[in-house]
């Protein structure tokens, strides 16, 4: 292989190449306004050799040393670049989880709801102390549990704070207990993920019937404003770097507190269902 630094200085990723008399504009050999015209727009395009010259680039950099270069997923979360730089070996630090983590006092439970919430915590909430710290609605996977536990938990510990990871479609079937927790003054923090889906049910979808339905996507509920009208503190996250501040606020905050944090549809936690994409299973996969 050649030098790497000699590639990145030689192939730009985004050049302008002559096609018939004009001159348009190129990711590597593909021309942008066609991606544009079969795609639509916005369009988000990356060079994958770029990118996989700077990770050889890095990769050489620390050879003679046992090393792991972990990508950071905050980043650029896009399942195909995480996909391309998982089959050239790096790993992938994952702040957001992190995020959550350094919030979390010792003495704080967390609460997952059914679905990918309980598979975010499962798959990078790291327990770093002893004892019952995160409950999960294993066995029937109910949806809308996390709320009432919460309560429940919350009563049963006064004092002690209880943190919600919640769907938007979970928060859904108990929102009506905000009212609750706004009555009896109880210091949850309820971080709700929000793809706007059904999210479980639209992966199902596509890898049992190689489609989906109308009904796993939502309209954009704004939680934030939802849990202010119930009386709570509630804030808005749609940029990954807003997210750190937000949940710091909220756990400060003694009293309850809603952070919706807008996610991307595809995102997953579940194995399964990117093996499901790298194996073409997941047909109607949109990611
Ligand atoms: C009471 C109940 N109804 C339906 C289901 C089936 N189900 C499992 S996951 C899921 C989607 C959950 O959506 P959301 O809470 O928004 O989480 P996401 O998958 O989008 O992260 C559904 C409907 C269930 N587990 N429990
Ligand atoms: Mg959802």
């Amino acid at each position: 292989m050649p030098e790497p630094s000699n590639l990145i200085a030689r192939q730009p990723a985004f050049l302008y190449r002559k096609t018939s008399k004009t001159l348009q504009l190129h990711c590597e050999q593909a021309p942008l306004a066609k991606v544009a015209a079969r795609f639509g727009t916005p369009a988000y395009v990356y060079s994958a050799q770029t990118v996989r010259v700077r990770f050889a680039a890095m990769d050489q950099a620390f050879k003679g040393a046992p090393h792991t270069i972990c990508y950071s997923v905050k980043a650029n979360s896009n399942l195909s670049l995480l996909r391309l730089l998982y089959k050239m070996g790096s790993g992938f630090d994952v702040v957001s989880g992190g995020e959550l983590e350094r919030v979390l006092r010792p003495d704080d439970l967390l609460v997952c709801d059914a679905s990918l919430a309980s598979g975010w915590a499962g798959a990078y909430f790291e327990q770093r102390t002893p004892g019952r710290r995160v409950l999960f609605p294993r066995g029937q996977a109910g949806l809308g549990y996390a709320l009432p536990a919460a309560v429940g938990a919350a009563t049963a510990r006064p004092g002690g704070r209880t943190v919600v990871l919640a769907g938007d479609g979970a928060l859904g079937y108990a929102v009506g207990e905000l009212a609750t927790i706004v009555e009896h003054k109880l210091p949850i923090t309820i971080v709700v993920l929000n793809n706007r889906s059904l999210g479980w049910i639209r992966w199902y979808r596509r890898i049992v019937f190689g489609r989906g339905w109308e009904d796993e996507d939502f309209g954009d509920v704004a939680f934030a404003d939802v849990a202010r009208a119930f009386g709570l503190r509630g804030q808005r996250v749609t940029e990954p770097g807003q997210l750190a501040a937000a949940l710091r606020s909220a756990a400060e905050d003694a009293g309850p507190a809603l952070v919706d944090v807008v996610t991307e549809v595809w995102q997953t936690p579940i194995g399964a269902h990117r093996e499901a994409v790298e194996d073409g299973t997941a047909a109607g996969y949109g990611g």
